[in-house]
């Protein structure tokens, strides 16, 4: 677990070094790890927008371990830090360690992904996406697409990892878009952690398994990325051979959309950053802020990819 300190705007040494004003909010902030591009982007977002607020952040990589980011909240709640935010790498197993926050007075702000606690005093807002509307809208594009096609239309799915949130839902709004037409069936699905490396590997194994794969849905870019590379190794063409659907619309993904090498991309935004540093002064000063907060998103096809790329922040 790594723990590293970004001073808040104000009297800094010379050198610009840490050195937040000492009436700074201190936010500690337990990032699942570095497994994606999205996952980067979203560091960058907290990371810039905790400086730009003015809020000293004490961040801590938990390299996708739950154990990691038990120690880093408990870290934290030793710490004294004022507010405590994190994104679950999976949705289970918080209960104690928020119940520790709890006793400690230290309020807790979930973001990207939630838990599945039943004890919903436990965390002050969860400010994230609609995994199943994600979901349901690449299974929703599939349908539209496949309309003239009699079927069999066979998938394979990589699914994100599990247990997570984003995984979960992901898969039961897919499963719900499709479950209508009974062409559709997903003949292998299994996680690629969501990871590149992952993604190619179990897409390398999809190949072997079945030689007549018509699309795959890939929880996010990263997995379909690497699952391209296996396609190609393969000798087939990945968005023509097989139609490939992902999540999160980051950079490289998008490029590949525009390429023609992936279909479609319902967006998944990592930009968090400026919406949770504003929970976090409103939290710190005792103010009501909504459970929920849900953060915008579309969807992209090849040619919304080209329009959108030169612009594009992540
Ligand atoms: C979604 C986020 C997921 C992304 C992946 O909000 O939790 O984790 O879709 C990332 O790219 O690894």
């Amino acid at each position: 677990m790594m723990v590293a300190t970004a001073a808040a705007c104000g009297d800094s040494g010379g050198d610009g070094a840490a050195g937040g004003g000492d009436d700074a909010i201190v936010l500690g902030f337990s990032q699942v790890g570095a497994e994606s591009g999205w996952r980067t982007a979203n560091t960058k977002s907290v990371q810039d927008s905790a400086k730009e607020a003015g809020i000293t952040l004490q961040f801590a990589d938990a390299q996708q371990k739950q154990e990691n980011q038990i120690k880093a909240i408990r870290n934290f709640i030793a710490q004294q830090v004022d507010v405590i935010a994190f994104s679950p790498v999976v949705e289970s197993g918080w209960d104690t360690v928020l119940k520790e926050a709890k006793d400690a007075d230290i309020p807790v702000i979930l973001t990207d992904r939630a838990v599945d606690s039943a004890d919903e005093t436990l965390y002050e807002t969860f400010i994230g996406s609609d995994f199943v509307k994600e979901g349901r809208l690449s299974g929703e594009w599939l349908v539209q697409e496949f309309a003239d096609n009699p079927g069999p239309v066979k998938i394979v799915e990589l699914e994100g990892t599990t247990g997570s949130a984003p995984a979960n839902d992901r898969k039961q709004g897919f499963g719900e878009a499709i479950a209508a037409d009974p062409k559709f069936e997903i003949i292998a699905s299994q996680t690629g952690e969501f990871t590149r490396a992952k993604g190619k590997e179990v897409m390398e194994a999809f190949l072997q398994a079945h030689k007549d794969i018509d699309v795959l849905f890939a929880h996010n870019d990263d997995m379909g990325l690497g699952a391209i590379e296996a396609i190609e190794a393969a000798g087939l063409v990945p968005g023509q051979d097989i139609t490939i659907i992902t999540i999160d619309a980051v950079r490289d993904g998008m490029q590949a959309l525009a390429d023609g090498k992936i279909n479609f991309i319902a967006e998944c935004s990592p930009l968090l950053g400026p919406q949770l540093m504003e929970l976090v002064k409103q939290v710190h000063a005792g103010e009501t802020v909504p459970k929920r907060v849900v953060t915008e998103e579309t969807t992209f096809t090849q040619e919304q990819a080209k329009e959108a790329l030169p612009t594009r922040e992540y």
